[in-house]
C-alpha cells in the first residue's frame, strides 16, 4: 500500500510539474522505481506477519531427504532447524535417502551440517539408496523412456561406497569440517516406525528424496502410515511438462515402486508439492537481496555465502527451481499457497514409453489404484522467499 501511495504521489507531482512548466515528459515519472527494503523480523513480528499453524507439541517431523551441501534439501533442513528452534515444530530426526546422491554422501553432508550449525542433538538414521527393484541400467532405461541430462545418485554409482567418511571429497560436495558425530544405529525405517509408535497421530514425514525408506517402513509395519499424522511429498509433475521428460520428475522416477506403496498406504493426510509448484516460484536476484538484507544467523550467512559469487557478479543461477523448501514453508504457513486441489494420484510402473509418468485425476474421477492427495499447484512466489528468508533470520 505504501508503495502504491508513493507511486501516485510521485506521478501526481510529475503531472503538476508538467502542468506548470510544460516540459516534463511522462517517462520521467515512469523512471521512479521503488526499491523494496527488507530487514530481519523479531520472532513477534514474524508471528504477526505470518499465520503459523503448527506447534512443537503436536507437529513432530521426520525429514527423509537426499541432502547435499547446499542443495534444495538443505534449504528445507535449514527451515526445519529454525522452525524447531522457534517452537513451531519438533524435529525428531533425519533419515538419509537416495535420489540426488547416494546415502553415504547424504550422511556425510547432513552430519557435517548438523555439527556446524550447532544441532548435534538431532539424530540421523541411515536409509538405503537402492530402489525396491534394484538399480537399473541407466542407459537401457533412457533408451526406453528418453534422455535425462541429470540422473542424481546414478552418476555417483561408479564411486559407490557405503562408508560416509570415505565419501568425503569423492561424492560429497560439503566444504564443512569433517563430522565427529555419528549416525544412530537404527536403520531409517526402524527409526520412523519407533517414532510413530512413540508419538501416535503426531508425526509428519517429509519425503523429499527417493521414497524407498518410507516404503520399507510401510512394508515392515502395514499400520505405519495410519499411525502418523500424514506425509508431505516433494515429487511428481502433473499439469506442466517435466524438467527433462514430459511426465517425469526425478524423486518419483528414482523408485516408482516405493512411490506407489507410499501413495496407497492409508495416510490420514497426503500433501503433494509437485514440480508444478516449483515452476511458480523461481529463484532470482530479488530473493538473494532478501537473504542479504536479513543476514543475522549462521544459516542465513551460509546461504548468502553460497549465492554471493553468482548474484554479486550479475549472474543468474543455472538451476532456477528450488523444490524442497516449498514443502516446509507451506506446512508451517498454508497461506503461502495460491492454488491447491484434491486429486487422485498415481505413477506408471510398467516399463515402456511412459514408465515413471505421474498422473493426477480430478477428484472423484480416478480409477482403482489412485490415491487421494491434496496437490499444491501454485505458490505465492514473492511471499514464499520473503517467508523463507525471514525464517532463516530468526534468532
Ligand atoms: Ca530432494
Amino acid at each position: 500500500m505504501i508503495m502504491i501511495k508513493k507511486f501516485f504521489s510521485v506521478a501526481l507531482s510529475a503531472l503538476l510539474l508538467a502542468g506548470c512548466t510544460g516540459n516534463v515528459k511522462k517517462e520521467e515519472a515512469k523512471e521512479t522505481k521503488e526499491v523494496k527494503s527488507y530487514s530481519a523480523p523479531t520472532k513477534q513480528q514474524f508471528e504477526q506477519k505470518y499465520k503459523i499453524v503448527t506447534d512443537s507439541a503436536n507437529n513432530k517431523v521426520i525429514l527423509d531427504a537426499d541432502v547435499t551441501y547446499i542443495n534444495d534439501d538443505m534449504y528445507a533442513l535449514f527451515e526445519l532447524l529454525q522452525a524447531d528452534k522457534m517452537g513451531y515444530i519438533k524435529l525428531l530426526g533425519l533419515t538419509a535417502a537416495g535420489g540426488n546422491a547416494l546415502t553415504s554422501s547424504v550422511t556425510y553432508d547432513v552430519l557435517s551440517a548438523l555439527e556446524f550449525f550447532d544441532r548435534k542433538d538431532i539424530p540421523l538414521a541411515v536409509g538405503t539408496d537402492v530402489p525396491l527393484s534394484g538399480f537399473k541400467n541407466i542407459d537401457s532405461l533412457m533408451a526406453v523412456i528418453g534422455k535425462m541430462p541429470y540422473v542424481g545418485a546414478y552418476s555417483q554409482l561408479p564411486k559407490y561406497t557405503d562408508n560416509y567418511l570415505k565419501a568425503k571429497g569423492v561424492t560429497t560436495t560439503s566444504n564443512l569440517p569433517e563430522p565427529t558425530i555419528k549416525p544412530i544405529e537404527e536403520p531409517a525405517w526402524d527409526f520412523m516406525i519407533r517414532q510413530v509408535n512413540e508419538n501416535p497421530g503426531k508425526v509428519t514425514i517429509f519425503a523429499i528424496g527417493g521414497y524407498t525408506n518410507v516404503a520399507k517402513a510401510i512394508q515392515k509395519d502395514p499400520e505405519f502410515a495410519k499411525k502418523a499424522a500424514g506425509i508431505v511429498y516433494m515429487g511428481g509433475v502433473f499439469d506442466v511438462p517435466g524438467e527433462a521428460l514430459p511426465r517425469v520428475e526425478i524423486n518419483w522416477w528414482y523408485d516408482p515402486e516405493a512411490v506407489n506403496i507410499c501413495l496407497n498406504a492409508g495416510w490420514k493426510k497426503q500433501l503433494v508439492i509437485p514440480h508444478d509448484a516449483a515452476t511458480t516460484c523461481l529463484k532470482g536476484k530479488d530473493m538473494y537481496d532478501m537473504y542479504k538484507a536479513k543476514n543475522t544467523t549462521k544459516i542465513s550467512q551460509a546461504i548468502v555465502d553460497s549465492l554471493a559469487p553468482i548474484y554479486e557478479n550479475g549472474k543468474e543461477e543455472f538451476l532456477k527451481f528450488c523444490w524442497d523448501p516449498i514443502t516446509v514453508a507451506v506446512y508451517l504457513c498454508p497461506d503461502l499457497i495460491e492454488k491447491i486441489e484434491p486429486r487422485e494420484v498415481a505413477i506408471e510402473r510398467n516399463m515402456g514409453l511412459s514408465y515413471a509418468s505421474c498422473m493426477a485425476w480430478f477428484a472423484g474421477t480416478g480409477p482403482k489404484g489412485t490415491a487421494p492427495c491434496d496437490v499444491v499447484f501454485k505458490v505465492k512466489r514473492d511471499e514464499l522467499w520473503d517467508f523463507v528468508s525471514d525464517l532463516y533470520s530468526l534468532q
